[in-house]
């Protein structure tokens, strides 16, 4: 017979917090400002940026968006924290240096004079595809609230805007009264030609307040056009744990993502940038191609996958794709998107689709990475204008139904339909749509993402007879 010894169960143990002082490393000076600190930004260009050769010479200053919690946490840590590439085989940890200043977002005095410090040279951007506020016509839209209230504060001078591009076009108005020269600008979030993209933004908004100022972004900033690539879920509490329980350190901020990153990027850095080839990253003369393949064929499956399978009632893109109702449609689409990627110098096969889409079943499948559906979701009347009517727009022009393309927007509207959970900036437009039936309602919605399609009724057909194919959430009261 066995004696069963109980112990006291021993105290819990406080372990030290990670910083500069338990993990020595140099704070690089700051030559870069980034607008969006989150997890994506931690993941992919602070982590380039730690990689690259000279990286003890580019700090990075980091803002938040509208809260400033991420920029508390990382601050008391001196801005490191670990970065978890976790793969299907297991995890492994770094220690990530390169943000050497992590501020709130609302600190605009701060970022202006940081932006205005002729040592910077790079402004990197996350602030999600919504934030660049565009008008289906790739226009700045002058009439969205927030951008009629940041413009409203900007001519009184009565406070800070709140918006990022407000905040940015402040900032560079610092820059060029100090004269502090040429920057570059590069847009990181999921938009084709987003450094166009960009550029009508901020000159959008710097034009409605200073007709000067536009001028000299145009004579002075380079808007650099990237294709960003890297799955980066919410960090969880049990990520926290993890960190804790594999590093021997308390990490508040650590970021999870799958070991797989890719950066291509096009355009001049006219006051230099850092050597984040090092780390892996291209520079390339012609982005276009690069930056279709992974907005139509990655993102554009994360969105058909979002929709359908929250409609199906799965939560993560892993659980989304092992049912084969989903997946077929993801196939499908990738058929339709691969058959109007054109590669670099119109040869196809330089961006080797076959090998991409396999790879791409491979990482949506690493069952390790929570990929929650529900935050692919957000945002989806923007979204899909990158991701699902450039192909379906191809495929009609083709002579072709679309019907794959059509499917993602037809997914789109059902689940718009569960207006609780729906995030989006078009959302009350969205509920007022869903207020209609039948093809009043797909062309309202419609109207959302594209008003030309939603004036073609043959689109507006085939959207409405896919409607339902996933199942309904809810009906619309
Ligand atoms: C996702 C992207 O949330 C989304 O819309 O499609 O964040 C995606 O995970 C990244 O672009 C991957 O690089």
């Amino acid at each position: 017979m066995s004696i069963e010894l109980k112990s006291a169960p021993e105290p819990a143990v406080e372990l030290p917090q990670l910083s500069r002082s338990l993990r020595p490393s140099a704070k690089a000076p700051v030559r870069i400002v980034h607008l969006g600190l989150g997890a994506f930004h931690r993941s992919h260009q602070a982590w380039y940026t730690h990689l690259s050769a000279d990286a003890a010479d580019w700090g990075i200053a980091a803002f938040t968006g509208r809260r400033p919690d991420a920029a508390l946490a990382l601050a008391e840590q001196d801005g490191l924290f670990t970065l978890v590439e976790r793969a299907d085989g297991g995890d492994s940890f770094t220690v990530v240096s390169s943000i050497v200043e992590a501020v709130d977002g609302a600190d605009v005095q701060r970022l202006a004079e940081l932006v205005a410090a002729p040592a910077t040279a790079v402004v990197t951007l996350t602030i999600t595809e919504a934030a660049y506020r565009l008008g289906a016509d790739g226009q700045l839209d002058r009439t969205a609230s927030d951008v009629v209230a940041d413009l409203a504060l900007m001519a009184s001078g009565s406070g800070n805007p709140t918006t990022p591009l407000g905040r940015l076009v402040l900032a560079l108005a610092a820059r060029r009264t100090a004269a502090a020269g040429p920057l570059a600008v590069v847009c990181c979030d999921n938009l084709s030609n987003n450094g166009t993209v960009a550029h009508n933004a901020v000159v959008g908004m710097a034009g409605a307040w200073d007709a000067g100022l536009a001028g000299w972004i145009d004579a002075n900033i380079s808007f650099v056009s990237t294709s960003v690539d890297r799955i980066t879920p919410r960090t969880t509490d049990a990520d926290i744990a993890a960190v804790q329980a594999e590093c021997g350190y308390r990490d508040n901020s650590p970021v999870v993502a799958e070991p797989f990153a890719n950066w291509v990027l096009s355009g001049d850095f006219p006051a230099g940038r850092p050597r984040w080839e090092d780390a892996g990253a291209v520079f390339v003369a012609d982005i276009e191609p690069y930056e279709n393949r992974k907005l139509w064929l990655l993102n554009g499956a994360h969105s058909l996958l979002a929709y359908a399978g929250q409609l199906r009632g799965h939560t993560t893109v892993a659980q989304a794709l092992a049912d084969p109702l989903c997946l077929q449609a993801v196939e499908k689409f990738w058929d339709e998107a691969e058959a109007n990627l054109s590669g670099p110098d119109g040869n196809p096969a330089e961006l080797q689709i076959p090998a991409y889409r396999a790879a791409l079943l491979a990482r949506f499948s690493n069952a390790r990475i929570a990929h929650n559906l529900a935050q692919i979701a957000m945002d989806g009347s923007t979204k899909l204008r990158m991701r699902a009517v450039p192909v379906l727009r191809a495929e009609r022009a083709a002579g072709r139904s679309g019907a794959a393309a059509a499917l993602m927007i037809a997914a789109w509207m059902d689940d718009s339909a569960a207006a609780a959970a729906f995030q989006d900036p078009l959302a009350s437009e969205a509920a007022e749509a869903n207020r209609l039936s039948g093809a009043e309602r797909i062309r309202a919605l419609l109207g959302l993402v594209d008003p030309a399609l939603a004036g073609d009724p043959a689109v507006v057909e085939l959207i409405a007879d896919l409607c339902g194919t996933f199942g309904e959430l809810a009906v619309f009261p």
